[in-house]
């Protein structure tokens, strides 16, 4: 069953993100714009719950089922929820996000229905910044947007 499910980010910038998944074996595919970040690396992840009560801050940590280190989306040792960075080639315009990752699903175990979508201020080090931060956030900084991410037609 393909499954898709959107995020519409809020806060110091916006944007929206789509993710498609052709089956449940079948990396997720992330896409979509981010519109107003300063230019350069943001770190860009999967938090733990789709609870936005008190702004991004509610969202919890990295969703982190399987009580992981903090690291690269191509790293052995990562978060669920750790998609890395996106770019932003100057300051203020769109930024285009295209990932595909297979570790997020949209459905069982690993499915991030539910929970929150991150921009950070800062880039995330992937985990080897050397910070005491880096092996539980990448050391991302502030976080600039956020949304939950809900289930989409399909
Ligand atoms: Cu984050
Ligand atoms: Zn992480």
């Amino acid at each position: 069953m393909p499954a898709k499910a959107v995020c519409v980010l809020n806060g110091d910038v916006s944007g929206t993100i789509f993710f498609d998944q052709k089956d449940d074996k079948s990396p997720v595919v992330v896409s979509g714009e981010v519109n107003g970040l300063s230019k350069g690396k943001h770190g860009f992840h999967v938090h733990e719950f789709g609870d936005n009560t008190n702004g991004c801050t509610s969202a919890g940590p990295h969703f982190n089922p399987n009580n992981k280190d903090h690291g690269a989306p191509d790293a052995a040792i990562r978060h669920v929820g750790d998609l890395g960075n996106i770019e932003a080639t100057s300051d203020g315009g769109k930024t285009k996000v295209c990932i595909q990752d297979s570790q997020i699903s949209l459905s069982g175990p690993n499915s991030i229905i539910g929970r929150t979508l991150v921009v950070h201020g800062d880039p995330d080090d992937l985990g080897v910044g050397g910070h005491e931060l880096s092996k539980t956030t990448g050391n991302a900084g502030a976080r600039i947007a956020c949304g939950v991410i809900g289930l989409a037609k399909s």
